[in-house]
């Protein structure tokens, strides 16, 4: 294997609060504890106050959310797009200390709270593009599990998996996180039947919001025959080998989950 192919990029992506920097912490202690992996630790989050993991490259070497808010007076969304905007100026320049360490196996990069600012300006897919030439790329798109205990939250969960797929244009898969809180309905079992299916959402929906949700979950089943989600607890370790198993069938050729 040659340099070029030695990383394998793990993006942890979801909405704000779902468990992205304790899910790398996790995942990374369970690479190093079961595989005896030596992953490194990529935060890309310019907000973040405390890490639970030791970064290899902490984008707040660059640009801070706090100091921002504190030099300039902007509240901490406009702090966020002006961090953001720091970010992109100096991209070229990020990417190449990120892929300067040294090392093989798994890059585990956490990403800004505010998932909008990582997909849907430039910097998330810029920073992708690049940190994936010559290696290979994963995002894991983690579902807010108060969204996924009911149906349609779930459909909208897996619309947000589906557009992460599109603007990162790298295979995505998705864990449903905080199983140790909540006890999420039994998707799995729901999404191949559809009488039960149907029958759940006449339950939970009515009128409109019936039929846009039978139509939507008609579209996230199709997705789902070729997509495994795995409940995880990134607080108790709970899943991370269904997890690997995920990125593994995800990378390998034989198929792109999405
Ligand atoms: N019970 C439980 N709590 C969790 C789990 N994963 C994360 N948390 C908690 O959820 C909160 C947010 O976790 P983070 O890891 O900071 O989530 P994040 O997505 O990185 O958050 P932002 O970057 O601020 O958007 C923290 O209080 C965590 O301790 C989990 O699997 N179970
Ligand atoms: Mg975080």
């Amino acid at each position: 294997m040659s340099w070029m192919d030695a990383w394998i990029n793990v993006v942890m992506i979801g909405p704000a609060g779902c468990g992205k920097t304790s899910m790398v912490a996790s995942f990374g202690r369970w690479l190093e504890k079961e595989l005896g992996e030596r992953p490194i630790y990529v935060n890309l989050d310019p907000g973040v106050l405390k890490l639970p993991y030791k970064p290899s490259y902490d984008i707040r070497s660059l640009v801070r959310v706090d100091d921002l808010m504190r030099d300039t007076g902007l509240g901490p969304n406009g702090a966020m797009i002006k961090a953001a905007e720091i970010i992109e100026e100096r991209l070229n320049d990020v990417v190449v200390r990120i892929r300067s360490i040294n090392g093989t196996g798994f890059r585990l990069i956490d990403t800004p709270g505010q998932m909008e600012l990582f997909l849907f300006r430039e910097m998330g897919p810029r920073i992708v593009e690049r940190l994936s030439e010559g290696s290979r790329a994963v995002a894991v798109y983690i579902l807010d599990p108060f969204l996924a205990s009911s149906l349609s939250g779930f459909a909208v969960g897996i619309s947000m998996s589906i557009i992460t797929r599109l603007r990162l244009r790298i295979p995505v898969v998705s864990v449903i996180n905080k199983a140790d809180l909540l006890n999420t309905i039994e998707l799995e079992r729901m999404l191949l039947d559809e009488s039960k299916l149907v029958e759940r959402i006449a339950l939970e929906e009515h009128g409109l919001a019936a039929e846009l949700s039978a139509k939507f979950m008609n579209l996230v089943r199709e997705y789902s025959k070729a997509m495994r989600i795995v409940k995880t607890s990134a607080k108790t370790g709970q899943g991370m080998q269904d997890l690997y198993n995920l990125i593994n069938d995800a990378l390998c050729e034989c198929g792109d989950l999405t």
